[in-house]
């Protein structure tokens, strides 16, 4: 074995989005591509020597090959130890947890998230911090800033590594633990909620379909749901972990996870339906006939958390990001519970939730999570909604109806332009922040401008200032329109335009969202010109 230190020219383009670095995987896959930007890690973080690292990845294509490469790197770099998923595979909340729970430097968690997986399609590599969370933005500059001026990588030569087989081996100087990527999580898990009341709602006859899209947490919800809980088998489908997951997108929702729906719609509909991503970290969640949006489902586990015996204390406070609908503040307004609005990417509730200024965090990109993990986490919001359908009997569409009924319902759905030209895109969003100061006033079709901005945050743990975060337009009457440019597409850029409207009438909670949102959709169009601009009729996904 030996250490090699390979000389290297910068590669354009490694530049960090809303969760790590993002790629085709035939880009990744380019010779030293993948070698520059772990070492552009491994230097921004200020080296790995004697540190401990957490690796592990959500199984797509190139996950294996990729890890040897890091733990060859790591080892070059004189790490001490990396502790890694046995078959290469962690989810990302399980990730976050062992990085916290082994009090390892940080971990390198390999994934595109929700994108999907295969030699054609996406590949992914983020770092995650000592507290287990996304790094933040001051880290990830330092990692840009590496990948421009990057001029060698070091890597070790020679000697096995088997990533199948739990226990410790030796790679040169580093130590290597393959662990059960399961169990930690799974105990974890088990202190937060009450399994007792959930098995017995299973034993009682209680029907459930998780969809796991063939993505990586198949393996975390058999052990959880059907081995612990007791569900019968079959409870998960798409439960076993495949490279391309399944020819599938790995994104939980009503369109990607159709399937799901329709089961959820059927006659014989089971009485709950959940999904989760490529990597564990989103989630959706469904009753029989009855999608629940993420903006509410962060709301209701808001109001109803404290029935969890992990959150029995109550809630510090609860932070949605800017473009979530702002159900969950009207619940921490009548409890008297602090709210906050971050930009988007959970690397903004890190703060927050070491401060224990909050402690449920929530985005409508479907990611719900809490302090347990630093890291969004689609099974523990499954685990979560079902001790509250355990412990107040009722159904989901109950549960939402009454909440609506309590707290008023904010009407939402995300429209996505997806695959548009950079250029178009970046213009319809410049000549919209341009044109900011002109609106408020300004009448479209039958709503009234009330005011414009760009979003931008200040953040109150350690008061950093992050702008450029979104545009928002609001509406005479409560409606709101936002306007932003995806950070995790790699196919040209995705405009998404996030759409909202408060009602509270008791005769009005009823209505499809679409119809609700009819009159904002409208102006959202006319104000940012985007059929003109894009040349496409409508969205390409509507959430
Ligand atoms: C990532 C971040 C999320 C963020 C989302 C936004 O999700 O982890 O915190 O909300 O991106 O995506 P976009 O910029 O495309 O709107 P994930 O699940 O892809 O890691």
């Amino acid at each position: 074995m030996s250490v090699q230190t390979i000389q290297t020219t910068p590669i354009d383009g490694q530049k960090p989005g809303t969760s790590g670095l993002r790629k085709k995987t035939a880009v990744f896959m380019q010779p030293g591509y993948l070698e520059n930007y772990t070492q552009a890690i491994f230097d921004g973080i200020g080296g790995i020597s004697s540190k401990t690292l957490v690796v592990g990845g959500d199984g797509r294509y190139f996950n294996d090959v990729a890890i040897g490469t890091i733990l060859r790197m790591a080892a070059a770099n004189g790490a001490a130890k990396c502790i890694v998923g046995q078959g290469g595979l962690l989810s990302t909340p399980a990730a976050s947890h062992l990085i916290r729970k082994r009090k390892a430097d940080g971990g390198l968690i390999l994934s595109a998230s929700h994108n999907p997986g295969g030699p054609d399609a996406d590949f992914g590599l983020k770092y995650n911090g000592p507290n287990g969370g996304p790094a933040t933005e001051g880290v990830t500059e330092k990692i840009f800033a590496r990948t421009m001026e990057i001029d060698a990588y070091h890597i070790l030569e020679g000697g096995d590594i088997d990533l199948d087989t739990q226990g410790d081996s030796q790679l040169g100087d580093m130590q290597i633990e393959i662990v059960d990527p399961v169990a930690d999580y799974a105990e974890l898990m088990g202190t937060l909620f009450d399994f007792d009341a959930i098995a017995g709602l299973f034993r009682g006859g209680f029907r459930m379909c998780f969809d796991a899209m063939h993505a990586v947490t198949g393996p975390y919800a058999h052990e959880i749901l059907e081995r612990r809980l007791g569900a019968p088998a079959g409870t998960v489908m798409n439960g076993t972990p495949s490279p391309d997951f399944g020819g599938g997108h790995p994104d939980p929702n009503p369109v990607w996870a159709k399937v799901l729906m329709d089961v959820m719609c059927a006659k014989d509909a089971p009485d709950f339906g959940a999904a989760s991503d490529g990597d564990g970290d989103r989630n959706m969640i469904v009753g029989r006939r009855c999608y629940v949006s993420p903006s509410d489902s962060l709301a209701l586990l808001a109001d109803k958390a404290d029935l969890a015996p992990g959150y029995a204390a109550g809630l510090a406070g609860v932070a949605r990001s800017m473009p979530t609908s702002a159900a969950a503040d009207r619940v921490a307004e009548a409890k008297g519970m602090a709210h906050f609005e971050t930009p988007t990417g959970w690397k903004f509730f890190g703060n927050l939730l070491d401060a224990d200024k909050v402690t449920l965090c929530g985005e409508e990109s479907a990611g719900t999570g809490s302090n347990h993990v630093r890291e969004k986490d689609g099974l523990w919001a499954v685990l979560l909604w079902l001790n509250i359908l355990a412990v107040t009997g009722k159904s989901v569409s109950e549960l939402m109806e009454a909440h609506w009924t309590t707290y008023g319902r904010n009407y939402y759905s995300r429209h996505d332009y997806e695959a548009v030209d950079s250029p178009v895109a970046n213009d319809l969003i410049a000549d919209l922040r341009e044109r900011l100061g002109e609106l408020p006033g300004q009448k479209v079709g039958v709503l009234t401008v009330s005011g414009a901005d760009e979003f931008a945050y200040d953040d109150p743990v350690d008061g950093s200032t992050s702008t450029g975060q979104g545009i928002r337009i609001y509406f005479e009457g409560g409606g709101r329109a936002v306007f932003r440019l995806s950070g995790t597409g790699t196919d040209g850029a995705t405009l998404r335009v996030y759409l909202e409207q408060l009602e509270t009438a008791p005769d009005a909670l009823d209505q499809d969202p679409q119809d609700a949102l009819a009159g904002i959709i409208a102006a959202a169009d006319t104000l940012a010109e985007i059929k003109a601009r894009t040349g496409r009729d409508g969205p390409d996904v509507i959430t």
